[in-house]
């Protein structure tokens, strides 16, 4: 069932929209912080994305507009080699980032969730994701993979031996090569004035990026917060042997990413005393378990409502997310790494997420990580990334006033 049938894309009307204006100065000014002249970025993006879309009507909605006048450039960064089911399944989740794109000529261009504010068709606003440092974290993934699991399929007939001090030295080495330039990547796009966010790939795939996002912000005097969605808290000091892997990847970022006021982990469910104490250690963590928001999601209504602005309410103004996939309930993360039963609904998350917007927030940058490389999987995950970069270019000020009469539900 992989082959999806490319449907008619009702993005050939879009482009009647080109000379629509853009939003409210108070967002686009709250958004200098990255790009410095937001207006300038749309301007570029939108006409790059005209040109492409009238090119080709039937166009990704996530690559419309070229590497240089993207307004959201999300960065494929295919490294999945702490995956710690490796041996149990099958190794796809690098592959991730391409078979997104193949997928995505069946996503619609308007994004009925973000109307409401103003943006129907996020595309039209120019995105693209890049592959210019793919092959390079990917041939250094191949190496750390097969040292990290000496006993997977991977290694060959004779196997490894077990891991031994040197080849940890060298998983950590490999993995400081992949994520020093996921760091450079970011550092450029943020020197250009641009936006960036990154599709992974495993969680320990997008912590260059958001090490990179703190030396911005402390460079402009400015601070900024992390939204986690996890069915880890990944706070291990290692794991595996190392300190480099996905299970911990926000310890990793509390000791050492500048301008962190804030992790909100939500939908957590899985974690150790190692982590619970971590936690404790340090207040600028929040952590909102699955089993904290049961009784509210079952409510719904006003008490849902409540607990959504709970989640927010640690945030600084700035906002990084970072989605990884196994905060989801099973049916909407197939194929990831680590599942684990009891996470949250695609509906319940996005509720979550553009309360950010409506709370007054900005959402600076993000990363879609774990996303396994079914067409299930996909399905989820390219639709996801695609709400996360037009909440981004919202905070931009991108405006084009798609309208959706509304029923009367009750
Ligand atoms: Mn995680």
């Amino acid at each position: 069932m992989w082959r999806m049938a490319v449907r008619r894309c009702s993005r050939r009307l879009c482009c009647r929209n080109f000379s629509t204006s853009f939003g409210d100065g108070g967002t686009v000014q709250a958004c200098t912080l990255v790009v410095p002249s937001p207006s300038d970025a749309l301007n570029r993006g939108r006409e790059s994305a005209h040109i492409k879309m009238s090119e080709d009507p039937y166009l990704s909605v996530i690559q419309t507009a070229s590497a240089d006048d993207a307004v959201v450039t999300v960065v494929a960064v295919p490294w999945d080699a702490t995956m710690c089911t490796f041996e149990m399944t099958e190794r796809t989740i690098h592959q991730t980032p391409r078979r997104m794109v193949d997928f995505s000529p069946v996503v619609d261009s308007v994004d009925v969730d973000l109307i409401e504010f103003g943006l129907g068709e996020p595309t039209t606003f120019g995105l693209c994701v890049d592959f210019s440092i793919a092959a390079e974290v990917e041939s250094l993934n191949e190496e750390a993979a097969v040292l990290l699991h000496p006993n997977s399929a991977l290694s060959g007939d004779g196997g490894h031996p077990a891991r031994t001090p040197e080849a940890v030295q060298r998983i950590e080495e490999l993995y400081q090569a992949g994520s020093g330039a996921v760091e450079r990547r970011f550092r450029q796009l943020f020197d250009e004035g641009r936006l960036g966010a990154v599709f992974g790939g495993d969680h320990s795939s997008p912590y260059g990026a958001i090490k990179a996002f703190g030396a911005h912000c402390a460079s402009r005097g400015e601070s900024f917060g992390i939204l986690q969605f996890d069915a880890h808290a990944d706070l291990y000091d290692s794991y595996d042997d190392v300190s480099c892997s996905h299970a911990c990847v926000m310890k990793r970022v509390l000791d050492n990413v500048e301008a962190l006021d804030a992790v909100v982990a939500v939908g957590i469910r899985e974690v150790n005393s190692q982590e619970l104490e971590a936690h404790s250690a340090d207040s600028r963590h929040h952590m909102f378990t699955a089993a904290h928001l049961r009784r509210a999601s079952f409510a719904g209504g006003a008490e849902w409502e409540r607990a959504v602005r709970a989640i927010v309410a640690p945030l600084p103004h700035h906002v990084w997310v970072s989605f990884d996939i196994d905060g989801l309930e099973l049916q909407f993360c197939d194929g990831t790494g680590t599942p684990v039963p009891g996470g949250l609904s695609y509906l319940q998350a996005t509720d979550v997420l553009l309360e950010i917007h409506r709370s007054g927030r900005v959402l600076c940058g993000f990363d879609v990580v774990e996303v396994g490389s079914t067409p299930a999987g996909v399905n989820v995950g390219v639709r996801l990334m695609y709400k996360l970069a037009g909440l981004q270019m919202l905070g931009l000020g991108a405006r084009d006033n798609l309208q959706i009469r509304r029923p009367t539900l009750i």
